[in-house]
């Protein structure tokens, strides 16, 4: 008897937490999704989904054709490629490709069929305009943070152009050439106007500051990023440490903006995949212990790519009230890490960390990766939630929305206010 009504108000709170984090909206905090202005940078539509990078590695593990040939084709050539391998001749159960299904399928579309062609003829009717808003409507996002790169020829044309933003999407300064490819980078700076030199002079160092405060100024950047390598050491007798304590850490404290540090990637481990031909490795987090160790006023954000760091970038997390976690990037993002990695913020650090962001390519990937991780996140709060009334204390509606506010983007915007 006492089992029953255990399973009743357990089953009653679950339907109470799965409706505050579904009609919850978010913030996504790190895409690669552009403002419809930017138009064709604006990726969306079924042969965009067919070809994101993580389903172009997967096809790989069947396809013999030759990498070359491969990027020789159309799109949409590709795209039936990936669709005969990876849907038709193998059920499509790895997470990326289950995304496409759930879009599909939350799109309203039959995904029993099959049928590519229909589902092509589908999109060539939607209006991109309503499009847009059709998704952010059906993923439930309601702002979304880009990825905007000075060094990215094409983006910089639209900046430099002017255009009249879309309040939904906010800008993202993003840094990495800066930080990993100096003295390289110079040429580019100096071509955009910064008095720079190929040594780290006080010269140089102010026309970086420079450099980062007109392209913050131009993206109205939230917060600025960097991708770093598992092998990413600080302090280092380098230019990236050099550059981050004259200039990048500077300008974020002067700014009171955050620096993401996502640690984690090895860029090109097979260069023949291109996008899809990073790896990943072990990082050492005792440089991101002293970096906010030596900067308590500067801000970070932090992400990492190893299963194995997460439970280390946790303790971190309770040290250092500059630090925030966000995300569970690229490789972490499938259910069962994002679980594992959700459960260990969770106990670790409550309600103050971001558990997730979408880092979607594809504006239609937007519905895929927050209902496969709303799903999660509603199911650990159920549990926790649980397990606070068996010490007597009963979470009420508006509590339960408070905290998935703050999950969801709320704790996010109240750290980079700080
Ligand atoms: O997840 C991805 O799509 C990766 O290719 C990267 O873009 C990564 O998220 C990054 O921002 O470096
Ligand atoms: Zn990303």
């Amino acid at each position: 008897m006492q089992t029953d009504n255990f399973e009743t108000s357990r089953a009653q709170l679950a339907a109470r937490v799965n409706t505050t984090v579904n009609q919850t909206p978010v913030f996504d905090i790190h895409t690669h999704l552009y403002d419809p202005a930017f138009g064709s940078l604006l990726l969306y539509g079924i042969d965009d989904l067919l070809t994101y990078h993580y389903l172009v590695a997967e096809v790989f593990r069947y396809t013999e054709v030759p990498y070359q040939t491969f990027w020789k084709l159309k799109k949409t050539e590709q795209a039936e490629l990936i669709w005969k391998h990876l849907f038709l001749e193998h059920s499509p159960i790895s997470e990326a490709c289950r995304g496409v299904l759930t879009t599909l399928n939350k799109l309203g579309l039959d995904v029993r069929e099959r049928d590519l062609p229909k589902i092509r003829k589908w999109y060539a009717e939607q209006a991109p305009d309503t499009f847009v808003t059709q998704c952010l409507n059906t993923a439930n996002v309601r702002k979304i943070c880009m990825t905007n790169s000075p060094f990215d020829q094409i983006e910089r044309k639209v900046w430099e152009k002017g255009f009249t933003r879309d309040e939904r999407f906010v800008g993202g300064l993003r840094i990495d050439p800066l930080l990993l490819d100096w003295p390289a980078v110079a040429t580019e700076l100096q071509a955009d106007g910064h008095h720079v030199e190929t040594e780290l002079n006080q010269k140089t160092i102010s026309g970086i500051r420079h450099f980062l405060t007109k392209w913050g100024e131009k993206f109205a950047s939230n917060y600025l990023m960097v991708s770093l390598p598992p092998s990413f050491s600080y302090p280092a007798n380098d230019a990236t440490s050099n550059i981050l304590d004259e200039a990048v850490i500077p300008h974020c404290i002067e700014t009171n903006q955050p620096l993401a540090l996502m640690i984690g990637v090895k860029r090109a481990v097979n260069p023949q995949l291109e996008l899809a031909g990073d790896g990943m490795g072990r990082a050492e987090l005792q440089s991101l212990e002293n970096l906010c160790q030596r900067y308590p006023k500067a801000k970070f954000l932090c992400t990492v790519l190893a299963k194995e760091n997460q439970h280390e970038l946790c303790v971190l997390a309770r040290k250092f009230p500059n630090l925030h976690i966000f995300g569970c990037w690229w490789f972490t993002n499938i259910p069962h890490v994002i679980d594992e990695m959700t459960r260990l913020r969770f106990e670790l650090l409550g309600l103050s960390v971001t558990p997730q962001h979408s880092d979607a390519r594809v504006l239609d990937q937007l519905i895929y990766k927050w209902s496969h991780s709303r799903a999660i996140i509603a199911n650990i709060l159920t549990e926790k939630y649980s397990d606070l009334s068996q010490a007597g204390w009963q979470v009420t509606d508006t509590e339960i929305e408070r905290d998935v506010q703050s999950l969801f983007g709320g704790a996010f915007e109240q750290f980079c206010q700080r």
